[in-house]
């Protein structure tokens, strides 16, 4: 079972300036944050709440999804999913998964926070899919170590794909990110597919490379306890895909050796 784990904090909002493909007249722009039990949380790429119903709708579909629906939403959120973001889900209902209760999300409620039946769809939320087969395509991820890998690795990624990962480790670490496998389609400048790496937790500050071609990537490590990554494939021409692995590490005190298991790891060879 796929599961990102228990997200307590997912209340985020990107800047991004740049706009993402048209496809049946709806602007397909969203963001993909956290799944569970086929249930994924998307907001649009201009930010929180920010989808009617039919824009909602249409964001599922374009992925071979549909709303989920309440019972869905309940199973996944019998996992660990735990959203603080209104999105619609089915039948033009409106509400979130509460896993933990907290003063400042579901009004101190576990459960699904349910806005009801919305009379007006042209109120603007985020939204909840349902989609079992849908490939892992980013998301908010606080583990200490984790694999992250292109959509649907190990075959190649599909064309038109973009993915955010943001790695928020605890606070006092750094993130060290090791590439294992990395074929994105080769350009002379990497315009067409690319990995892009943030040194924070967007892509808006601290760009620190971009990447395509089959040459393994030098290991990264971030200079706090953030970081973004960003994969995006154009309309043409897909290639194997990429499988790297983050791991949190202490961040080194002067008076102190590293902690970083894998800078031992290479200084022990
Ligand atoms: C429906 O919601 C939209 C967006 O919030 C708002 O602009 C509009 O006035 C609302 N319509 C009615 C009839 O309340
Ligand atoms: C780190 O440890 C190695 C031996 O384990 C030692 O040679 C080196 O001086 C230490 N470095 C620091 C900064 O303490
Ligand atoms: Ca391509």
């Amino acid at each position: 079972m796929r599961l990102f784990g228990f997200i307590w904090t997912a209340c985020f909002v990107l800047d991004e300036t740049y706009s993402w493909g048209y496809k049946n007249g709806i602007f397909h722009n969203s963001i993909w944050l956290e799944q569970a039990a086929g249930v994924y949380h998307r907001e649009s790429r201009k930010g929180r709440y920010q989808l009617t119903y039919v824009e909602a709708k249409a964001v599922c579909k374009y992925e071979g999804g549909k709303l989920a629906t309440y019972e869905q939403l309940e199973a996944a959120r019998k996992i660990g999913l735990h959203v603080c973001s209104a999105g619609w889900f089915d039948q033009g209902r409106v509400g979130y998964p509460i896993v933990k209760a907290g003063a400042n999300c579901g009004f101190g409620k576990v459960g699904i926070i349910d806005y009801g039946y919305r009379l007006n769809k042209s109120e603007k939320w985020d939204v909840y899919c349902f989609n079992p087969n849908a490939k892992e395509c980013g998301g908010v991820l606080t583990d200490q170590q984790r694999i992250i890998q292109s959509p649907g690795y190990p075959e190649e990624y599909e064309d038109e794909q973009i993915c955010y990962w943001h790695i928020r480790v605890r606070y006092g670490q750094q993130i060290h990110l090791r590439f294992l496998d990395f074929d994105v389609e080769e350009d002379t400048s990497c315009l067409a597919d690319y990995l892009e790496i943030y040194d924070s937790y967007d892509d808006v500050s601290g760009f620190s490379g971009r990447f395509c071609g089959d040459e393994l990537p030098e290991d990264f490590i971030s200079t706090g306890n953030v970081m973004t990554l960003k994969f995006l494939s154009d309309s043409s021409v897909t290639a194997g895909g990429f499988q790297l692995e983050y791991l949190a590490i202490d961040s080194p005190s002067p008076t102190s050796n590293t902690t970083d298991p894998w800078s031992l790891e290479l200084t022990n060879d």
